[in-house]
């Protein structure tokens, strides 16, 4: 029990990044998300992106139990390559630091730690959702359930195809989470730029986003947001290719009985399989474009 108050203590007494122009980068797209080395390229290039805008981006996770907030390159490097990382999400934190594991943080993990540390914009690929058929599996991430406790606004490329994103956007409706789509008027789908699913709310800049922010705050919502920023049009894909993959992805995962926190990272690599890595060329397109639209964010709440 000592290891855990000492530790919180620790994470107490580092500074908060209230006012600052800070961005928060999840890792489990590091450890769960991409194959190495890509995966460690694309992270120091996303917070390279986040860099250029003016801001300071914080890739976190637990190294030994203990909390990173803002991993060097050293850091990034070993959690890309070490093998048996837990993936950790609100459920796992206590059990990390009490057993000094290795673990990366998912969207849910990553928002509770913005909070923490007084964080307000956090950049990620895509966020989870309601699973397909989650009506009977009750595969629901922890993600969606962290937008009504965790006061951070999340930029993210939309729900992912793999996900019912119906009953993803119901969800985050019935929880009060303004969804705000940046400059579209309907629901991106991570890989594509436009769906059936129209946005109830849309910004049409960067400054209309923060404004939106700072009301929802003064008016004490206290709760988060999620902001869905289109992929590039160049490194969008075709929907047909997608749904295609997507379905081969969820007849195997279905065969080989894969179910909870193994679901995502299974669907994930099964995908870049199908479409022969396409996905994976789009999915670092749409992870560094969200760090570009975090960082002007960050930038830009902290203006008076
Ligand atoms: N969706 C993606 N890419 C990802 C993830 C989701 O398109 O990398 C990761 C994120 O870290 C997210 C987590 O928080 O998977 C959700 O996992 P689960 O569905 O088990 O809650
Ligand atoms: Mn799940």
């Amino acid at each position: 029990m000592a290891i855990c108050r000492k530790n919180s203590e620790k994470v107490n007494q580092e500074k908060t990044y209230l006012n600052k122009p800070a961005v928060i980068l999840e890792s489990t797209i590091i450890t769960h998300g991409m194959p190495y080395p890509t995966n460690v390229e694309v992270a120091l290039a996303v917070e390279e992106e986040v860099r250029k805008q003016g801001a300071i981006p914080l890739t976190t996770a637990f190294i030994k139990g203990e909390l990173k907030v803002g991993l060097t390159k050293e850091e990034i490097e070993y959690l890309g390559k070490a093998k048996g990382v837990v993936k950790a999400s609100r459920r796992d934190i206590g059990y990390v630091v009490a057993n000094k594991l290795d673990a990366s943080t998912t969207v849910a993990c990553t928002m509770i730690i913005a909070k923490k540390f007084g964080i307000k914009v956090f950049a990620t690929g895509g966020i989870g959702g309601v699973h397909r058929d989650g009506e009977n599996t009750m595969d629901i991430s922890a993600d969606l359930e962290e937008f009504s406790k965790s006061n951070v606004n999340v930029i993210c490329a939309g729900p992912k195809a793999i996900l019912d994103v119906g009953r993803t956007l119901e969800y985050l409706e019935t929880k009060g989470i303004a969804v705000i789509g940046y400059q579209t008027d309907t629901v991106p789908l991570f890989y594509t730029r436009e769906s059936e699913y129209k946005c109830e709310q849309t910004a049409s800049s960067v400054e209309n986003l923060a404004q939106i922010i700072k009301c929802n705050d003064e008016f004490g919502l206290n709760q988060g947001s999620l902001i869905l920023n289109p992929i590039p049009f160049e490194d969008s894909l075709e929907p047909q290719v997608m749904n295609k993959a997507i379905d081969e992805a969820l007849v195997e995962m279905n065969k080989k009985g894969i179910n909870g926190k193994e679901v995502t990272p299974f669907l994930l690599s099964k995908v870049v399989d199908l479409t022969k890595g396409k996905s994976l060329e789009s999915n670092i397109s749409l992870i560094k474009n969200n760090a570009r639209l975090a960082g002007k964010l960050a930038v830009e709440l902290c203006k008076k």
